[in-house]
């Protein structure tokens, strides 16, 4: 795709850190250890480069997430409703025209995730952009208009929860990713932490 000089400070990036863990004991997955470091880390380095603000999403340890020193939001909705109550508590907090979010079990994000998003997302004049493997949908891996709060909150508000119904209701684009299938690793398991673990510290 060409490219095309796009100014970072029109995305906000979301790390998604509000789940439940519950394949990791119900531990906090961000700040898990990982090769050295915890798991959000990882997250914000590929993805802070590539936006103009960050923000991570956050139900528990939010004191721990500050020392990143980037807002921390937490879920205005009761009892883990999945990610998309994360992106509409985050998008209060977005003044940018655009959000873009990665969840923060995945360490192998590429640094130009917001740029593919986004030139497909004009490509297609669509509201939505979404990364696709080559084989499904990466719900969590998403661009969309700040405008599309209203939206999401309407949608929760009847009790909705499945972000890829929510997709439906608006013009979404898809954007291939099947050739570095390595940004949709993650750790949902001790057993995966290890295998990637073990792939970090072979790379260095
Ligand atoms: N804010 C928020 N984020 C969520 C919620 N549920 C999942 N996520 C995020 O969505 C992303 C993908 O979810 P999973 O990998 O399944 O993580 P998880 O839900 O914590 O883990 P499991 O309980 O083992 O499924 C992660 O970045 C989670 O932090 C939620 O209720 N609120
Ligand atoms: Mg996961």
């Amino acid at each position: 795709m060409e490219n095309i000089a796009v100014t970072k400070h029109i995305f906000t990036g979301v790390i998604l850190a509000g789940g439940q863990a519950r394949r990791m004991g119900g531990q906090d997955k961000g700040l898990i250890e990982l090769a050295g470091s915890p798991m959000v880390q990882y997250v914000l380095d590929a993805i802070s480069p590539q936006v103009g603000h960050v923000i991570i999403n956050a139900n528990r340890n939010q004191e721990i997430y500050a020392h990143y020193g980037c807002p921390i939001i937490a879920d205005e909705f009761e009892g883990f409703c999945g990610p998309l109550a994360g992106m509409a508590s985050s998008l209060r907090s977005v003044t940018s025209p655009y959000m873009v979010t990665a969840p923060c079990d995945s360490p192998f994000i590429p640094k130009d995730l917001v740029q593919r998003l986004y030139l497909q997302l004009l490509h297609e004049e669509a509201e939505i952009s979404v990364a696709h493997n080559g084989e499904r949908l990466q719900p969590v891996f998403t661009l969309m208009k700040t405008t599309l709060l209203d939206s999401i909150l309407e949608f929760l508000g009847k009790d909705e929860r499945k972000i890829d119904k929510w997709f439906e209701l608006h013009k979404l684009a898809i954007t291939d990713f099947s050739d570095c299938p390595d940004t949709f690793i993650n750790i949902n398991t001790q057993d995966d932490l290890s295998v990637v673990e073990s792939r970090l510290k072979a790379s260095i």
